[in-house]
This record gives C-alpha cells, sequence and structure tokens, in this order.
C-alpha cells in the first residue's frame, strides 16, 4: 500500500522540478536569444555563461583610477593600474595608502554599470576586488586597507553590483591578484618587513590576507560566475591549490580563471589584448580593454570603435573563445562617456543578431576569411561581412557540403540571395549596399553539418593577408613575439626569423582563376633585403626593398598563378641582414 503523503510529495517535487527547469529553459532563452541552450542537469549553471554567453564585461577600477596616470604632475604612459609600480611612478606603499583618504567616489553608478553591460550584450561583469596595489574594493575584514574602512566613502559597491547584476540576469564575479600584493608585508613584490621591522614571509601575506580574503569574496557576494586570479608569477602550487579549494567549496559552481597558475584553471587565459589568429579548441578567453590601459589613464583616448569591438567580438568566437572586454571608471566611478558609447553601439548590433555571437561554434575554416568570419549553429553558417565587396559578389572558398538556402538578414527579416558552386568556391550575389553599417550577416542553411578545406582561398575582390603562422617553415624559426608599446600594452604576433640562405617558407593557397596578383611581404629588419617568391613549378620572381624596425608592408611584384585551385608559394630571404629579418606575412592582390 503506498503512502498517500510520500506519493502527493514525490508529485509536487516532480512538479517543481519542471517548473525549475523550464524557468531555466525561459532564463537560458532569455539569455542566449533563443531556446538553442541544453541544460546539462548537472552543472546547468557552471560556466553557461562564459562557454555560451561569449562576452562579458571586465572592469578595472581602484584608487590607481583617482591617479588616472598623473603624479605630482606627471604623467606615465601605460596601463594606470600599475601607477605605484617602480616601472612607473615608483610611489612608496605608505605614501601610495593615503590615497585612500581621498577616495570618494560619488558617481560610482552599479545600475547604470549593469545596464551598460546588459546593453553592451555582456553576459556577465567581473571587477577587480583586490588588484596588485593591494587595495580590497570591498568590505574586507581581513586587511582595513579597504574602500570601508580606508575611504571617506565608506561604501562596499560590490554587493550593490552583484545585485544590480543578478537583476539583469547577469552573472558577475571577481578579478583577484593573488600573488602580488605590493602594500601588504610579505605579498609578491610587497614590503620585506611588517610594521614592526620583522622579517615578513609570502605565507604571512598569504594567511593573513589572500586566503581569507578569497574566502570572503567567494562567500559574501552570492553566487559568482568566476574568480579571476592573476599573474601567478613563481606562486608555489600549494598556494594555488588552496584557493581553487577554497573557490570550489564556496561556489562550486564557478569557473576559475588559468592565470591561478600550475594548469588548476578551468579555462586558458591568452595574453593580455589578443585576439588569435587560429582556432583553439577547449574553453578559453581573451581579456582585451576599450582603449590601451585597463585603469583609467586620463591621456588615453584611443577607443575602440564599434566596429572594431564587433569584429574583434566575432573573430574571438569564431576563433572557439569568449571576448572579455574591459572598461576603466574614473576615480569618482564615472565610465568614460565614448566608452560607453561603443559598447552600446555595437551591443545594438549583437542584440539584433544574437545568434551570431551567443552559444555558437568556431569557424570550420579554423582563420578568419579576407572579407570577415564565420561562426556556426548546427547546419548553419553565419557569415559576418566586415568589408562588403562592391564587386557584388562574396567569395567562399573551400566549402564542401551542400548550400541549401542563402539568406541576408537584417536584424528584423531575411531577404534570399543567388548562389552558386565554382571550382569548389561559393559565391554569392549581394546588393550594392550592405545592409548594417557595422557588420552585415549572411545565413547560409546547409545539408548536412559544414565540411571544409581550410587552405586560403585568394579573394577575386582583393587583398588576402597569409600571416606568417599559417606557413611551413623548414631552415627558420617560426614562432610568437610580445612587446609593450606603452607600459603594459602588450602586442603579439607570430614571426619567422633566424634566417638563413637555404631557407624556405611555403605558404599554401588557392586561387578561384588563374591571372597575376600583386605580392607584398609584410616584414622587420635591418638594411635592405632581397626576396625571392616562387609560385612551386611555376613563376619565380625577386626584388630589393628596404625595411624598418616596425613591421611594414613591401612590394615585391606580379606573381601569375597558371590555373585555378591549389598551389604552393615558397618565399626565400635571398641577401640582406638575415638575423635581423622577421617576416610576418604575405599579400595576395589580384592583378585584373
Ligand atoms: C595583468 C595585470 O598585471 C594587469 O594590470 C591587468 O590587470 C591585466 C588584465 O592582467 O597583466 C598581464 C598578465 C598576464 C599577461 C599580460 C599582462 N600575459 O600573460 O601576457
Amino acid at each position: 500500500m503506498t503512502n498517500p503523503t510520500l506519493s502527493a510529495l514525490r508529485w509536487l517535487a516532480l512538479c517543481l522540478s519542471f517548473l525549475v527547469s523550464i524557468h531555466a529553459e525561459e532564463r537560458m532563452d532569455e539569455m542566449w536569444g533563443e531556446s538553442t541552450v541544453k541544460l546539462r542537469a548537472a552543472d546547468a549553471e557552471k560556466g553557461q555563461l562564459f562557454d555560451k554567453g561569449n562576452y562579458a564585461m571586465f572592469i578595472h577600477w581602484g584608487l590607481y583610477s583617482q591617479l588616472a596616470n598623473k603624479v605630482d604632475g606627471k604623467t606615465y604612459y601605460g596601463i594606470g593600474e600599475w601607477i605605484m609600480n617602480p616601472r612607473m611612478a615608483n610611489i612608496p606603499p605608505e605614501q601610495y595608502k593615503k590615497l585612500a583618504g581621498e577616495f570618494n567616489p560619488t558617481r560610482f553608478d552599479v545600475k547604470a554599470i549593469a545596464r551598460l553591460a546588459k546593453d553592451a550584450g555582456m553576459k556577465y561583469v567581473i571587477i577587480t576586488s583586490k588588484h596588485h596595489d593591494g587595495f580590497a574594493m570591498y568590505d574586507s575584514a581581513a586587511c582595513d586597507f579597504n574602500v570601508v574602512d580606508a575611504t571617506p566613502w565608506k561604501m562596499d559597491p560590490m554587493k550593490e553590483l552583484a545585485a544590480a547584476c543578478r537583476e539583469l540576469g547577469l552573472g558577475f564575479g571577481f578579478y583577484y591578484s593573488h600573488n602580488q600584493d605590493w602594500t601588504f608585508p610579505g605579498g609578491g613584490g610587497g614590503p620585506k618587513l611588517d610594521a614592526e621591522g620583522k622579517p615578513a614571509s609570502f605565507d604571512d601575506y598569504f594567511l593573513k590576507k589572500c586566503l581569507p580574503q578569497v574566502e570572503e569574496i567567494t562567500s559574501q557576494y552570492g553566487p559568482i560566475e568566476l574568480v579571476w586570479f592573476d599573474t601567478p608569477g613563481r606562486m608555489p602550487k600549494k598556494y594555488a591549490e588552496q584557493l581553487v579549494a577554497v573557490v570550489r567549496k564556496n561556489q562550486p559552481k564557478a569557473l576559475v580563471s588559468g592565470r591561478v597558475g600550475h594548469g588548476l584553471g578551468d579555462y586558458q587565459s591568452l595574453g593580455d589584448m589578443e585576439v588569435p589568429h587560429r582556432n583553439i579548441e577547449g574553453m578559453w578567453e581573451s581579456v582585451d580593454t576599450t582603449n590601451d590601459s585597463w585603469a583609467y589613464a586620463w591621456y588615453d583616448e584611443c577607443w575602440k570603435t564599434p566596429d572594431e569591438i564587433l569584429r574583434r567580438l566575432i573573430s574571438c568566437v569564431a576563433r572557439g573563445g569568449t571576448y572579455m572586454l574591459n572598461i576603466g571608471p574614473r576615480g569618482d566611478g564615472s565610465v568614460p562617456e565614448r566608452a560607453a558609447r561603443s559598447l552600446r553601439e555595437s551591443g545594438a548590433w549583437i542584440h539584433r543578431y544574437p545568434q551570431v555571437v551567443y552559444d555558437t561554434a568556431s569557424s570550420p575554416w579554423k582563420h578568419a576569411l579576407p572579407w570577415g568570419d564565420v561562426t556556426v549553429k548546427g547546419k548553419r553558417l553565419f557569415l559576418s561581412v566586415f568589408d562588403w565587396p562592391a564587386s557584388g559578389k562574396l567569395y567562399l572558398p573551400g566549402l564542401e557540403t551542400r548550400v541549401v538556402s542563402a539568406k541576408l538578414l537584417d536584424g528584423k527579416s531575411a531577404s534570399e540571395l543567388t548562389h552558386e558552386r565554382l571550382h569548389g568556391w561559393t559565391v554569392v550575389e549581394l546588393p550594392a549596399r550592405a545592409p548594417e553599417r557595422l557588420v552585415s550577416v549572411i545565413e547560409l542553411a546547409l545539408e548536412a553539418e559544414p565540411v571544409v578545406d581550410t587552405t586560403f582561398g585568394l579573394d577575386p575582390n582583393g587583398a588576402t593577408t597569409v600571416l606568417a603562422e599559417f606557413a611551413e617553415v623548414a631552415g627558420a624559426k617560426g614562432s610568437k613575439k610580445h612587446w609593450m608599446e606603452k607600459f603594459g600594452e602588450w602586442k603579439t604576433a607570430y614571426h619567422i626569423h633566424q634566417w638563413k640562405p637555404e631557407s624556405s617558407v611555403t605558404f599554401e593557397v588557392e586561387v578561384l582563376a588563374a591571372g597575376d596578383y600583386m605580392v607584398d611581404l609584410n616584414y622587420a629588419g635591418e638594411g635592405r633585403y632581397v626576396w625571392s617568391v616562387g609560385v612551386v613549378g611555376g613563376e619565380r620572381i625577386q626584388n630589393q626593398q628596404n625595411s624598418s624596425a616596425i613591421y611594414q608592408d613591401h612590394p615585391i611584384g606580379w606573381l601569375r598563378f597558371p590555373q585555378p585551385g591549389k598551389h604552393k608559394v615558397e618565399v626565400k630571404c635571398v641577401d640582406g641582414n638575415l638575423d635581423s629579418a622577421s617576416l610576418r606575412a604575405i599579400r595576395f592582390t589580384p592583378v585584373f
């Protein structure tokens, strides 16, 4: 005989779980714009915003923001949150700590910032809880060098910001500098002696401040999306393991950034300000900033346009990653209006084309195309056209799956486009005018999931650049190089160097038609170089051009491709200072 109460309870539980799943589906619908997300019961929430939202707001805000890179009337160029560091203004810790007494950001508006992230199309917000300077931007019992105890403002912005984000269906999380702490004795890069003049160890910092603060930020601000640990340096693994354990204990559904160190993160964090050129497997993110500094810098008006934001976001998602874009509020808490405008305008586009960015798969071409990039949902390809062809034709190389239909989207409706196959290329007829000022989208419906030959097709409409990282290198070396434009403003390039007379660098390309193409080489070096460029089995050209310390395009000449199809193009450096020669790309422009 069944127990009527028990069966009623079971029925109730079943109904509740069903309602929860509908709510979750609706919530996901609301978040992704369409219910393509199948929630995994086990971790329905863990990493969904990261892995399918693909776009987040980063915020660098602290005492450094009020300096805005100017100290005693002198401007220090570079990333503002490093202003106290010896490599910037070299402010002694005790002098820096006095800044807290002036911090009164009355214009910090949590609802406006959450609304900006929402309007931007971002799915969660990650804000600096404690950067390398050691100042906690939340009410910390572990250390009184914090925004409530040490400032006239006496407010904890994080509780309200977390609530404002949740109200708008946004995730929330923290950046935390776990190794570097320049004002706490024993912290990485911090004082070596404590207030009593006794030597301070890293253990002192870790046990008195770091570990308790990570406990605080993961237990006092509700559910968080992720903890963005940063710059582990040479922090021993045991410390990182303890921090990860705290996150797992308090926030089982939160992700831990790759920069926690020792491979303990849930995903890979790429170097700063870098969008990769080839697809990367697994969960990873690019972090970038709306100008060139993470924290507010008075002089930095070098804002990314809405178009640049969309191109970097779409290409990051097309490579398989998540794009986290930073704003640096001023010392008074206000958000630079130009940054906000770029975020809103690019966000308005995202709200019209959610299917291009959210819950999409990476491009089967595994690299960008000359005119734009591609994201995928099952049998649908979204061609994001950054540069609209004046010829009225869009050329898509290598797609081996049959195209059932082609449509031009305009955010509200779709218009059919004619398309044909030509020597293995898909050619789509386009109207003269692009429907969008920023990025226009063509949707291709395929008869099956896309199968693609990823060879670089040389666009008949115009220039195609093939980066050195896609070349076969013999007798030279290909590797990534990083440099700083201004301090902390990192740039990345893959280059081919250590040339020898017998070095051979080969690019495989495909042409739709036989004909002449103008060849340019993008390189840096010292003095003049003689380059030889040849189609294997065909014409070879040679020319001498000068060079400079920065990468520039140099014309080599017209090169003939004898017939349609695939060709190998070999580049040799025949003469010049081979030790300094650094090749970054080759560019082909059809000559008709
Ligand atoms: C770090 C911080 O030092 C910086 O202030 C900012 O917060 C940034 C987001 O993160 O800077 C880094 C860390 C790692 C790399 C580059 C800059 N990296 O791995 O190339």
